[in-house]
């Protein structure tokens, strides 16, 4: 039976939600539309079957066709990241991070990270989470000046608590990450390097950003932001980290199976699958350069509008505003931004003096909207509409209805 038969209101919120994202404009940074490929596989009988274990060493019979689904996911992550050895079982990137502490860690070991009201992430040791809980977190911030990772001062910071696990990535960092000094400072005390790649891997993959793979002993990433596949997430342990410690794969897939997760999403694996076959594509290279061309373009403008953005630009997918001089918090930017068909998140700032609920920074990104083949004309266009909306919440109406026109120039994938 079809879903419009068999639960028509699931069905009919389903299509509600699909007419939100075709009218309107999706600039939340770690959002994307993935294929139409992608999605077919996800959806598929896959999600039917058991495989607790691993290709060729299952809890469970039946196997021969998802071994060979797997096999596939794990290859084409190897070729494409250039890296050693692949998980491709992490139900998402916070099942994914929190495997790595299991690898490498003990409860009560020191562990480093960005912190969150800097642009890192829950599970780097911040302390609500179980990262912050269970391990000694030192968390490490941005220049207050300039906003961008003082080298310096984490070197120093490394050397007086000589973590045992380092973190490096963020969900709001919009500069490029200098892997090989990363490398250097985690050496120098012999931590664990782990690179959490969620937001950038397909600025990765498509060679838009630099590849951490040569310099850190371990990379995580979520699957469905700019690597644009289903949601999910993947660990590789790269040449580097094989050195450091040859056991290292092992303890990444015990880590994740049996001592994290149970059965894999096999059809979320095989979506995966498809999307990395995506992503090594010419067509995928010049996605992963539109989108910085276009977050680059979209700061541009909106610098002409006088917005104030964190480390004053971008070199990646995202940007981070500063609107206390707009006079707005982040919240009513989200709201209002909403109601006028742009989707964007609030978000601290560093050193934001405003709580965690009322921040005062929007974030804003180019993944979905590049996707939809918008380019630098159309961020000029986007970033008036967002100047005119913050401006004069009266007109976030009028926005509304030349969005939706607009948005039909840019179908969603087919
Ligand atoms: N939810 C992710 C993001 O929006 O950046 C972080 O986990």
């Amino acid at each position: 039976m079809k879903l419009k038969q068999g639960d028509s209101q699931i069905s009919k919120l389903i299509a509600l939600e699909t007419e939100r994202q075709k009218n309107t404009l999706q600039m939340i940074p770690s959002e994307n539309h993935c294929s139409p490929a992608v999605r077919e596989a996800l959806g598929s009988i896959l999600t039917d079957k058991y495989a607790e274990g691993y290709p060729g060493k299952r809890y469970y019979g039946g196997n021969q066709f998802i071994d060979k689904v797997e096999s596939l996911c794990i290859e084409r992550a190897k070729e494409l990241f250039n890296t050693e050895h692949v998980n491709v079982q992490p139900h998402s990137g916070s099942p994914a991070n929190a495997a790595v502490y299991v690898a490498t860690c003990q409860p009560g070991d020191t562990i480093m990270g960005l912190a969150l009201p800097m642009g890192g992430h829950l599970t780097h040791g911040t302390k609500v989470s179980f990262s912050g809980k269970f391990f000694n977190s030192v968390q490490y911030g941005v220049d207050e000046k300039t906003h961008l990772i003082n080298y310096d001062e984490l070197a120093k910071l490394v050397q007086s608590h000589k973590p045992k696990l380092m973190w490096v990535g963020a969900t709001a960092y919009p500069r490029i990450f200098d892997w090989a000094k990363l490398g250097e400072i985690a050496d120098s005390v012999g931590a664990y390097l782990a690179a959490d790649i969620a937001h950038i891997a397909g600025l990765v993959a498509g060679k838009a950003h630099p590849n951490p793979v040569p310099f850190v002993h371990i990379v995580t990433t979520t699957t469905h932001k700019t690597l644009r596949g289903p949601r999910g997430g993947m660990i590789m342990v790269t040449k580097k980290g094989i050195e450091k410690d040859p056991e290292l794969p092992k303890k990444i897939d015990k880590a994740v199976f049996p001592g994290l997760q149970g059965g894999p999403h096999e059809n979320a694996i095989a979506a995966i699958a498809v999307c990395l076959k995506e992503a090594a594509t010419p067509a995928f290279k010049k996605y992963a350069a539109q989108i910085v061309k276009n977050a680059k373009a979209l700061a541009s403008e909106l610098k002409k509008y006088d917005f104030n953005l964190v480390s004053g630009g971008t070199d990646n997918h995202l940007l981070l505003v500063d609107l206390r001089n707009k006079n707005i918090t982040g919240a009513e930017a989200q709201d209002l931004l909403e109601s006028a068909g742009i989707t964007i998140n609030k978000n601290s700032i560093p050193y934001d003096p405003a709580g965690p609920f009322k921040p005062s920074g929007m974030r804003l990104g180019t993944p979905a909207i590049t996707t939809r083949s918008m380019k630098e004309s159309e961020m000029k266009k986007i970033a008036g509409w967002i100047n005119q909306v913050i401006l004069n919440p009266n007109s976030a109406g009028r926005v509304s209805a030349e969005i939706r026109k607009f948005c039909k120039k840019f179908p969603l994938p087919k």
